[in-house]
């Protein structure tokens, strides 16, 4: 399917007039660095992707040409270190960028935390100073795209069982396997693999399209994430030099560690989407009257308002606080786990309820939330599911693993 973006965006232009709930002036804690960030991202959203999102949703098309910009407007390893093509950013502005990517839509979010926590970072953190400044700059403008493959078809949650291999033969290191659930696989220049090499332990590859033997299959038929590109990852006897293998780390403390940081900014997006249909909910209630009132008016359609504005006041907060950990560099596992499963629960809640106020409405494209609400399905399962978030806190708190 061809979309005519011109078209759309000449149609919805100064349609998107979203202004954020800030109850606990959260704002007065934000620098103005942080605040220029936000708005910056937060027009270019305005500009490029809610005049296009619901009909690239619609279609199941992800949109390539927003790729240019939003490495433009810095969203694509906002902290990693300027020398290396990114921000060099703190984490506070890394969330107020995914929180104003979601709230225009998780797939774009999703996109770009890939490149930035799942590509860049495992890269910046993990890799030799020649793969450094071979890959990063061009993954910060957005010229190269990067997937990340820990998933299997048979191993999602429990990584550590992966089957994908890497082997030596005749002095060549060989992968083969498969990964499955691969967000921007299908058009990707690079894949960070974690594979198991012939020690048994976890090892990262940087693996190039175009080598022999590796292919990336579109993953279709998705009710979530559609404006997102989703595929695999498969190895078939493919050669990798020697200087493609990430010499910084052995152990699945490598991929975990990358998605503390994609999981911290996912903690933060999720308040986008959170966002945007608790506002929608407030104006379709104001507006929208039944019995001679607005529904507004009626303490049912009150209370579900009051919870949502709440619910998204503490997800600040708690946000707020999770970046200046992440800053000192203090912040937990645990703690990130508790960020990312509250946030992205309390934002499907109030997507629920946000649908509901729309009535009938709700469930068409011509509000946001149901699409936010598909979208929310998919964001509760990956980076970890929201029971094995839970896991993670229980071990925390109880020192017993309950995993296995
Ligand atoms: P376990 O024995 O607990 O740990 C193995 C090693 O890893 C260390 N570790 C961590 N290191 C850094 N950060 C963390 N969060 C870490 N968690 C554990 C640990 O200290 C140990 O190190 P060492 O030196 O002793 O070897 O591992 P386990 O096999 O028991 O598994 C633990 C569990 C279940 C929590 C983990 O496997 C897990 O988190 N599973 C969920 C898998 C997951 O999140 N997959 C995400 C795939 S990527 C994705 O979804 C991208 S979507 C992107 C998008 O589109 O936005
Ligand atoms: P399973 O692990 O099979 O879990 C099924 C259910 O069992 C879940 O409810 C889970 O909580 C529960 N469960 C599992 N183990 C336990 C236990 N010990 N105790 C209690 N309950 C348990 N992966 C990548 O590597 N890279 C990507 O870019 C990526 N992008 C994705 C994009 C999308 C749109 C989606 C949907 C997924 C993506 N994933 C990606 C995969 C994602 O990380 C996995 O789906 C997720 O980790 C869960 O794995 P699974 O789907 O195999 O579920």
């Amino acid at each position: 399917m061809t979309l005519d973006f011109n078209a759309l965006r000449e149609l919805k232009k100064d349609q998107d007039t979203f202004q954020h709930p800030d109850f606990y002036a959260i704002d007065d804690l934000l620098t103005d660095e942080h605040k220029l960030i936000r708005n910056a991202v937060r027009d270019w959203v305005k500009r490029e992707v809610s005049p296009i999102i619901e009909a690239c949703c619609q279609e199941a098309v992800f949109p390539h040409h927003l790729i240019k910009g939003l490495g433009e407007v810095g969203c694509f390893g906002p902290q990693i270190p300027a020398e290396y093509g990114g921000g060099g950013l703190d984490y506070i502005s890394y969330g107020l960028a995914m929180q104003e990517l979601e709230r225009g839509d998780s797939g774009i979010r999703s996109t770009a935390s890939v490149q930035g926590s799942l590509v860049m970072y495992p890269i910046y953190k993990f890799g030799s100073e020649q793969q450094k400044h071979t890959y990063l700059p061009k993954l910060a403008s957005g010229e190269w795209m990067g997937c990340f493959g820990l998933t299997e078809p048979d191993h999602g949650s429990d990584p550590s069982s992966m089957k994908t291999r890497l082997t030596r033969q005749n002095g060549k290191y060989i992968l083969n396997g498969s990964k499955m659930w691969i967000s921007n696989a299908p058009f990707a220049d690079i894949a960070v693999v974690w594979a198991m090499n012939d020690d048994g332990k976890v090892q990262g590859v940087i693996v190039e399209r175009g080598m022999a033997g590796f292919t990336t299959p579109e993953t279709h038929n998705k009710w979530s994430l559609r404006a997102s590109a989703t595929g695999e990852l498969v190895f078939d006897q493919v050669e990798i030099p020697e200087e493609n293998i990430l010499p910084g780390v052995v152990g699945l403390k490598g991929p975990l560690t990358c998605l503390n940081s994609a999981r911290y900014g996912i903690s933060w997006g999720a308040i986008g989407a959170a966002m945007d249909c608790y506002v929608s909910a407030v104006k379709y209630a104001k507006e929208r009257k039944q019995f001679g009132k607005p529904i507004g008016a009626f303490q049912l359609q009150q209370k579900k308002l009051s919870e949502m504005l709440t619910e998204i006041t503490k997800a600040q907060v708690l946000t707020w606080r999770l970046g200046t950990l992440m800053n000192e560099g203090k912040a937990s596992p645990a703690q990130i786990s508790l960020a990312k499963r509250n946030n992205v629960d309390m934002a499907l809640n109030i997507a629920r309820e946000a649908r509901q106020i729309h009535g009938a409405m709700g469930i068409t494209g011509e509000y946001p939330i149901m699409r936010h609400m598909a979208n929310l399905e998919s964001v509760i399962t990956y980076e970890g599911t929201h029971d094995i978030h839970l896991l993670i806190l229980g071990m925390e708190i109880t020192g017993e693993n309950a995993f296995s």
